[in-house]
């Protein structure tokens, strides 16, 4: 099917790089970007991802074959830097001929070493000019520009200055991310010289998505003020939405206690919040957009409401003769 809604988004370099309709890329969520989200991500039009996150790579290479079962458009995974078994992911992404690879949680260098001569397009995610200017040197094809409105871990930079400045710093076309849920994010990214968008935090509440339904509820229920950012002292800063465990956190924090005390009570927190379900004692990342998610729709029509909500937001700029 080709999708019509929104087309003067969708004809650029991110589409073309990527070989999907619309620019939009899904974020690489950790527990939550599954081969069934991915998949309906792409099938939409849009580049699902599947997040390898700390997965054990038996589990990913299950994810995988999942996903070839599910669309024929293409996908990607995301590569979490920090995850211990990084080089096995790695492999696994190898052997399977993975399209496209998106990056997170540190320097992509080894990750673009290995599979930029298999062909495999790389897309790093970045929370600042000098990584941006590092990684287009080391061979990125485009960037995500992330900013810190995002959900989980997180940089410093609002995405409203990251971008307009990642922009004037590479020649590699830059992703938006941090803060888009619906139409007016998607148009503000372009506005700000974005040739696409990364959605993270909309598609934890799509029909495809395999999260616990008191995850969803939890997105549904948020509201301005409902995130925080945990851990910033040990250097791994982390957006949630408030509860039981943020709460905890914060007591440690200024108690004093150590890093490993710290990383100790986060251990397994997000497992238990999108597959059990504990949105009490679970960690409930997700971006400050959480507020502006009211609706569990299919993956598709929340791709095409982001772009044809982005062409009517353009349409009805001061100036222009509205339709
Ligand atoms: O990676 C993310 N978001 C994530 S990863 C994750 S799993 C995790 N859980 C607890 C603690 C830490 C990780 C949950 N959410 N977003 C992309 C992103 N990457 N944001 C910021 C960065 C980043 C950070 C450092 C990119 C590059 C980087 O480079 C370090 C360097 O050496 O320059």
């Amino acid at each position: 099917m080709k999708h019509d809604s929104g087309a003067a988004f969708s004809d650029n370099r991110i589409t073309r790089l990527l070989g999907c309709d619309y620019p939009l890329v899904q974020g690489g969520m950790a527990w939550v970007a599954d081969a069934s989200l991915a998949a309906a991500v792409s099938n939409g039009g849009g580049l699902g991802i599947i997040a390898a996150a700390n997965m054990p790579p038996d589990l990913l290479e299950i994810q995988l074959q999942k996903v070839r079962t599910l669309t024929d458009k293409p996908f990607g995974v995301n590569i979490m830097l920090m995850s211990p078994t990084v080089d096995q992911v790695i492999d696994l992404v190898a052997g399977y001929r993975v399209p496209i690879v998106t990056t997170g949680a540190g320097s992509p260098g080894k990750v673009i070493e290995i599979l930029k001569p298999l062909g495999t397009i790389i897309v790093p995610v970045i929370a600042s000019v000098a990584q941006a200017k590092r990684v287009e040197k080391q061979g990125a094809d485009a960037v995500v520009a992330e900013g810190m409105e995002a959900g989980g871990h997180i940089g410093e930079l609002t995405t409203m200055v990251l971008i307009p400045q990642i922009v004037d710093s590479v020649e590699i076309p830059v992703i938006a991310a941090g803060g888009i849920a619906d139409g007016r994010g998607v148009a503000a990214a372009f506005a700000l010289g974005a040739e696409g968008v990364q959605v993270g935090t909309r598609f934890i509440c799509c029909e495809e998505s395999t999260v616990h339904r008191a995850y969803k509820e939890a997105v549904l229920n948020a509201r301005d003020r409902s995130n925080v950012v945990t851990g910033r002292f040990t250097g791994h800063p982390v957006r949630c939405l408030k509860n039981k465990l943020t709460s905890k956190f914060e007591e440690l924090e200024k108690s004093g206690a150590t890093v490993e005390e710290y990383e100790r009570l986060g251990a397994g927190k997000l497992r238990a919040a999108v597959v059990d379900g504990d949105v009490e004692w679970g960690s409930v990342m997700a971006g400050q957009s959480a507020a502006l998610v009211n609706d569990i729709l299919p993956a598709a029509e929340i791709i095409t409401e982001l772009f044809s909500g982005a062409e009517r937001v353009v349409d009805s700029l001061p100036g222009r003769n509205s339709r």
